[in-house]
């Protein structure tokens, strides 16, 4: 279309052309197989992507460890610089960058820009990081010696990224990672190349302009091979995944087995917990975000609410009439707030997870079904579900998996500690949520008997956390992963006692 034609070639991706190039590496290359990038809304294919041939991916991995050995001789604050001129080249292209990754993901424009300003601001985040990488001096027990704890650049980080964020994943490792001194190697999810093409393109020249190797920034597309090419390889000291469970798992002890390092965002199961003092008009908004934004899939997604019995009416109510007002359709049109899923495959999960719960004897209060009127019939578009379960027992399977797609199932409680319950009995645990005016629930909330997810939010929706707030936790520690650590022990004195008074002379 005219429309897709424009936004490729504002961010200079050939329009038309047969085939694009998937790898690079300081180069562009590409003649392996064909990656095809759909635009969830149309079935229109935007483009065919060339992945790497297995001689592309070994030379790509090549370039990557040569591009480490020089990067991690540049000074970090210099390497913060380098962040600073991407985070400018980024911000000149937001809105596009955004627009492209509506066209290619399907979430709506604003949420498209959202997650390139997320890139832009875990720049922002690593430029000042760059100058406080500060390792640490340890007292020694030996007189004139001592202890320092120095923070090394690791090698090459393998990125493995999701499809829902096709831009921001990259950029939460990436800034990072080079502030610490790495190079990098991203293989993005198979069905948002074009993402990947035009974040890469950028990067690239800028470091070009730096004179630094464009390996830093390697780009891989392609599949399960390239994947697993990451994971197996032995100059890839540490990998970072983003994705499903189950693909996590094999990640995780595929690289622990050659005992490398590795950081794993997985799935979610987030539930929003509403108490009678809850400000509604507040919280209602929230849960419709938390539910219904990126036509929930996000990892942080609301996909369970717990509904104190006092207000639950009154508050299904309310929200069921906001539902009824959704925007649906085009997600590059102003004003719509619910896109298409991503894939084709996401339509029928979603299917059978209505069925299911209809089986199981849960009442759909609202959606359940696919949009096929003949505007929305090409794209990948659903209704938003609310249902409410027969049982809120977390160990049935309603509960315990996570769907990713907007339904949003419901559950009454009476007394707060019953919600906290449900809200840790379900095994992911990533985003929770509390509504309430009373500071004493809120103690109970974020202590050692609240919420065991890694974000506990309080009248603040599980999804849309800020760069600064981390996943599973402690951002302050974040940059710790991407270094390795060395522990030096230094004798600055005239004699060479061995520690614990160990004698040793002859
Ligand atoms: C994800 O869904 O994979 O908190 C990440 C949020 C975003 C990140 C979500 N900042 O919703």
């Amino acid at each position: 279309s005219t429309r897709a034609s424009a936004i490729l070639s504002s961010l200079d991706i050939p329009v038309g052309a047969a085939e694009l190039p998937g790898v690079y590496d300081g180069q562009w290359s590409g003649s392996g197989e064909v990656l095809e990038s759909v635009c969830p809304a149309t079935g229109e294919v935007l483009a065919r992507v060339r992945s790497a041939t297995p001689d592309e991916l070994h030379e790509a991995l090549g370039k990557s460890k040569e591009a480490y050995l020089h990067l991690r001789t540049v000074p970090a604050p210099k390497r913060g610089e380098l962040l600073r001129q991407i985070r400018e080249a980024l911000s000149a292209k937001r809105d596009v960058l955004g627009a492209l990754v509506t066209l290619e993901m399907g979430k709506i424009k604003t949420e498209g820009i959202g997650e390139v300003q997320e890139f832009v601001d875990i720049c922002d985040y690593a430029v000042g990081l760059s100058r406080m990488m500060n390792g640490r001096v340890v007292a020694s027990e030996r007189p004139g010696h001592t202890i320092l704890e120095v923070p090394n650049p690791i090698g090459v980080v393998g990125v493995l990224t999701a499809f829902n964020f096709p831009v921001a994943v990259y950029g939460w490792n990436f800034a990072l990672s080079v502030a610490a001194g790495n190079a990098n190697v991203w293989k993005p999810s198979p069905s948002t190349p074009l993402c990947s093409i035009a974040i890469t393109k950028i990067i690239a020249r800028v470091l070009e302009k730096n004179g630094l190797p464009g390996a830093v920034s390697t780009l891989i597309t392609g599949g399960k091979n390239v994947g697993e090419a990451i994971v197996e390889s032995r100059d890839i000291p540490l990998v970072s995944f983003t994705g499903s469970e189950a693909v996590g798992r094999v990640v995780g002890k595929a690289v622990q087995s050659r005992f490398g390092k590795s950081i794993l965002e997985l799935g979610g199961n987030n539930a929003s917990i509403i108490m009678p003092d809850a400000d509604m008009q507040l919280a209602v908004p929230a849960v419709f975000f938390g539910a219904i934004g990126t036509a929930g899939q996000r990892c942080t997604s609301t996909r369970r609410l717990y509904l104190h019995r006092a207000i639950a009416p009154k508050f299904l109510d309310t929200l069921q009439k906001l539902y009824a007002t959704i925007n649906v359709g085009d997600p590059l049109v102003d004003g719509t707030l619910l896109g298409p899923l991503h894939t084709r495959a996401a339509v029928g999960i979603y299917s059978d997870a209505v069925q299911r719960l209809r089986q199981s004897g849960a009442e759909i209060l609202t959606g359940g079904k696919t949009y096929d009127h003949a505007a929305l019939s090409q794209g990948n578009f659903v209704q938003p579900t609310i249902s409410v379960p027969k049982t809120a027992d977390p160990a049935d399977k309603i509960w315990s998996t996570e769907t990713f797609a907007p339904i949003l199932n419901v559950g009454l409680f009476d007394e707060l500690e019953q919600a906290i319950e449900w809200n840790n009995a379900v095994p992911q645990g990533l985003s929770s949520s509390l509504w309430t005016r009373d500071i004493r629930n809120l103690g109970k909330w974020i202590g050692p008997e609240g919420s065991d997810a890694g974000i506990v939010n309080v009248n603040v929706g599980t999804s849309g956390a800020e760069i600064g707030a981390a996943f599973g936790g402690n951002k302050v520690y974040a940059w710790k992963q991407y270094v390795r650590w060395s522990a030096c022990t230094v004798n600055f004195s005239d004699a060479a006692p061995l520690a614990q008074g160990v004698d040793f002379s002859t």
